[in-house]
């Protein structure tokens, strides 16, 4: 099997995406399971060009695009992406749409379809925050999360795809006080959890990871 984990290059002013520097870090294979790692510019338009040439070219089972969340606490597995770009800055490319479809031919929403909650308990079983998210926001993750699962829909039947996205690395907050922040090594061996309960877990275990607000 071939699961291909996709990072961003950094943007809104950082010198690194921590999705970048965790993905480079983890191993070529899990036991059967071999990871392709690329990536991707934090550019709309372009993620999902360069993302279509990488399932071309590798023809993976599944894929796991990862992103920066900055601010956030813990480690995110994504549930859903929304059919809806709203940038409150710019992309790496100066694309900033408002109000925009992703693919305008598209359902509103899409669920992710990995197994996000074995995901989530499988990084929290290595002692790391982790919850399930029930949005990756309206910036180009979102854009990515949604964009993959219409490619897949339309083009790849069968595969599957999905979102995780980091908190800052604990060098970025150094300036940003009171900001959450995570070890490099922690987020490494927290995704290779997530890729690994990915690969080994068909049907996703039922229990609740719901909010109440
Ligand atoms: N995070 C951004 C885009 C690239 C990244 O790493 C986001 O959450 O939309």
């Amino acid at each position: 099997m071939k699961i291909l984990v996709t990072g961003f290059d950094p943007f809104g002013g950082e010198s690194i995406n921590p999705s970048m520097e965790a993905v480079r870090r983890l191993p070529e294979m899990l036991g059967q399971v071999r990871l392709i790692k690329a990536q991707i510019p934090t550019a709309a338009r372009r993620s999902l060009i360069v993302l279509r040439q990488l399932i071309e070219q590798h023809d993976p089972q599944m894929i796991c695009c990862v992103g920066q969340a900055g601010g956030r606490r813990g480690i995110t597995v994504e549930r859903i992406g929304i059919n809806v770009d709203d940038f409150r800055i710019p992309d790496n490319d100066g694309d900033q749409p408002v109000d925009e479809p992703v693919f305008a031919q598209g359902p509103d929403a899409y669920f992710v379809n990995l197994p996000v909650k074995a995901m989530v308990a499988a990084i929290r079983n290595q002692g790391i925050e982790a919850s399930l998210s029930n949005s990756a926001g309206t910036f180009v993750c979102n854009h990515v999360t949604y964009g993959v699962r219409y490619l897949i829909e339309h083009h790849y039947p069968g595969k599957r795809s999905g979102f995780i996205h980091l908190p800052f690395l604990t060098q970025q907050v150094a300036d940003k006080p009171g900001m959450p922040a995570m070890e490099l090594e922690e987020m490494v061996r927290g995704l290779t959890a997530a890729l690994e309960a990915m690969a080994q877990t068909e049907t996703d275990l039922r229990y609740s990871e719901g909010t109440l607000n």
